[in-house]
């Protein structure tokens, strides 16, 4: 088995998925708020890339089945029902819900990765079951790094190096070298992984913006044990 881990979706083309296991993350916060959703209970995830997208399709549900997330610039899209802040999809919110998401970097990234038909979502909140999901299936896996800004986001490869370090527990794998820095990156901070997030770019965006509780609860690893899967155009547990 062989992992490959790219920084951004930019970076990785359609022909490079094709076949493979695929996972998309977006820790800080996509990826967080689609796990986080599905745990409390909504229905189904569908990732949009754009706005008028979202709104368009929402308009083929009945009000009370869907709400529409997602933000840009990191704040709620005016007419949304909810942010990308994973606190607000709370069972009492979301329980039974269709969700129409679209965000900056994350659903683009999933969209990017829906040329392969074995696509999973991951996030600091559930590594160890993504690591045991790529142990079962056995084959090669691509890891999609949302980035942020089109550029490396510590956020991201962090996580990557989580699930890499859960997976060497279970599996003999081999990696490139974008995956074995994220496996160092995660083995050196280990027992505090925001000693070295917190110097990321993007944490401090969402920080200035007072989404602190958001960061504590995305950095929290293993708080659930799902693997939302993307298939057909829609997430749900597998
Ligand atoms: O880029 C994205 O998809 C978002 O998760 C970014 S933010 O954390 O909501 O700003
Ligand atoms: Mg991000």
């Amino acid at each position: 088995m062989f992992v490959e881990t790219y920084e951004t979706y930019n970076a990785v083309s359609d022909k490079t998925l094709k076949g493979k296991l695929v996972v998309v993350i977006d820790t800080l916060r996509a990826t967080s708020v689609i796990t986080t959703a599905l745990v409390n209970g909504s229905k189904e995830i569908i990732p949009v890339a754009d706005i008028e997208e979202a709104v368009n399709l929402s308009y083929s549900f009945d009000k009370d089945e869907i709400l529409l997330g997602g933000e840009r610039n990191a704040v709620k899209i005016d007419g949304f029902d909810l942010s990308n802040s994973p606190l607000e999809y709370s069972k009492d919110v979301v329980e039974g819900k269709t969700i129409i998401l679209t965000t900056t970097n994350g659903t683009r990234a999933l969209k990017k990765a829906s040329s392969s038909d074995d696509v999973v979502v991951g996030c600091l909140l559930n590594v160890s079951s993504i690591a045991e999901y790529i142990q079962k299936k056995d084959k090669d896996v691509v890891i999609i790094c949302a980035g942020t800004e089109g550029k490396f986001s510590i956020d991201d490869i962090i996580t990557a190096g989580a699930i890499l370090h859960r997976l060497k527990e279970l599996k003999h794998y081999e990696s490139d070298d974008l995956s074995k820095a994220s496996y160092f990156l995660y083995e050196s901070f280990k027992d505090n992984v925001l000693d070295i997030m917190k110097y990321g770019y993007h944490l401090n965006r969402i920080e200035k913006l007072g989404y602190h509780d958001d960061v504590e609860f995305c950095t929290t690893i293993d708080m659930f044990s799902i693997v939302p899967k993307y298939i057909n155009g829609v997430i749900k547990i597998c």
